[in-house]
């Protein structure tokens, strides 16, 4: 018999979101008649908007005929790659910077592979959970001690440090993942702060993955959208991005990462160059109909509908936020983006999520999954129909 692969067995538990599911199914078959509303996983509900959905049809009736028909688009139609690297980056980056894919998750995993076993790395604790557990898969994260990953430096962000963390424990030669406007605190980093993360990647020879999946929901003007707007950031990181859930592309499939050129290896090499051969080595592009679909979200009707469908769900992260906070629950998040990090001080994060279950038939995501900084946190996702969450809101008000 074949051997497993051994990093697997060093994965914690089963990935969070079907734990999650999990849940909410036992508690379905036990209460039946219950009728369960989800604020627990981000994913989208609301219809894609007509002239970004065109885009999606013309697509597919392309295909059809002779003179629409394509077939591989290896790193991504070029047309969508200047598209992007205009209206994201003010045409900052050349089209074999901008590389199109599936979804950010697809590509933060396959970028693990560019830097390998050896990579040390840090997260913000807590974290999207694919960061840490794609680096266990690659051997990065190493095995598991006590409360974390003996080769992960975890970067507490939390209400003591306003959920921006002290930068000082990073290593040298570091990957550092980083998420903003975060998932799951909902915090924004500021312009300052994303200037010392640059800073230091840059003294430390370190490369940040930003992860920036949720930058069209940022309001503040003041706040950046993505990492490219601090000086140097150029050189030292690659940013990851998505149209899941702007432009309602969780099921479609359509993201983007940002690999410039300035990057260079500890060796001189061209972290670029080496992202083009791996993403052609084992990724054979998004699909056309979702690119032509991608290219009508990002004209102006599109840009429109991108603003309506964020604000849509913003209003959502609103209502949760004024019924929690009228409960007396702190939270943070919310406004410039669509989770609201709630604190239940002193509580397990796990205990709070089956309490809420219980009470009021509403499923969350227990901070605790997010990694040890998430204890005693519940994470509210703001994607869901409005009907629902206004009645979640009225249950957390009656019940919590
Ligand atoms: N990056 C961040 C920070 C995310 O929160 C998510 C989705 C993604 C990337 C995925 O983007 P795609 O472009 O669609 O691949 N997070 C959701 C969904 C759960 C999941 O497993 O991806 C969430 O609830 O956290």
């Amino acid at each position: 018999m074949v051997d497993r692969n051994p990093y697997i067995a060093h994965l914690k538990a089963g990935y969070l979101f079907p734990e999650i599911a999990k849940r909410r199914r036992e508690f379905a078959s036990s209460h039946p008649g219950a009728k369960i509303i989800s604020l627990g996983v981000g994913n989208t509900t609301e219809p894609i908007l007509p002239h970004i959905n065109s885009g999606l049809t013309d697509g597919a009736r392309k295909l059809g005929t002779v003179e629409g028909y394509s077939g591989y688009q290896d790193e991504g139609l070029a047309e969508l790659r200047k598209k992007i690297s205009d209206v994201f980056y003010r045409g900052k980056f050349d089209i074999d910077e901008v590389f199109i894919s599936d979804g950010a998750k697809c590509d933060i995993g396959r970028l693990q592979v560019l830097f390998g076993s050896g990579a040390s790395i840090a997260v913000q604790d807590p974290s999207y959970p694919v960061y840490v557990d794609g680096s266990v898969l690659t051997g990065a994260a190493g095995g598991w001690k006590g409360t974390g990953y003996a080769g992960i430096t975890y970067l507490p962000c939390t209400s003591d440090n306003n959920f921006f963390p002290d930068l000082e424990p990073i290593a040298h030669n570091s990957i550092i993942y980083f998420c903003s406007p975060n998932n799951p605190t909902g915090a924004v980093s500021d312009r300052g702060q994303l200037s010392a993360l640059v800073k230091t990647a840059i003294n430390k020879g370190c490369v940040i993955i930003f992860d920036a999946a949720y930058s069209e929901f940022i309001r503040d003007s003041a706040l950046p959208k993505t990492i490219y707007e601090i000086d140097g950031a150029d050189t030292c990181a690659i940013e990851v991005n998505s149209f899941s859930k702007p432009a309602g592309f969780t099921g479609v499939r359509l993201g983007w990462s940002v690999v410039p050129k300035a990057i260079k290896y500890s060796t001189g090499e061209s972290v670029n160059a080496d992202w083009s051969r791996i993403a052609g080595t084992i990724f054979n592009g998004a699909s056309n109909i979702a690119q032509a679909g991608g290219l009508a979200a990002l004209d102006d009707e599109g840009i429109k509908e991108i603003k309506a469908l964020t604000d849509f769900y913003l209003g959502n992260a609103k209502l949760i936020r004024d019924a929690l906070v009228k409960k007396g629950v702190s939270c943070i998040g919310g406004e410039n983006s669509p989770y609201i990090w709630a604190h239940f001080p002193g509580r397990d994060s796990w205990e709070v999520f089956s309490e809420i279950l219980e009470k009021c038939h509403v499923v969350t995501t227990p901070g605790a999954g997010f990694g040890p900084a998430g204890q005693s946190f519940i994470r509210f996702s703001a994607f869901g129909r409005r009907a629902d969450v206004e009645e979640a809101c009225v249950r957390l008000g009656e019940k919590l």
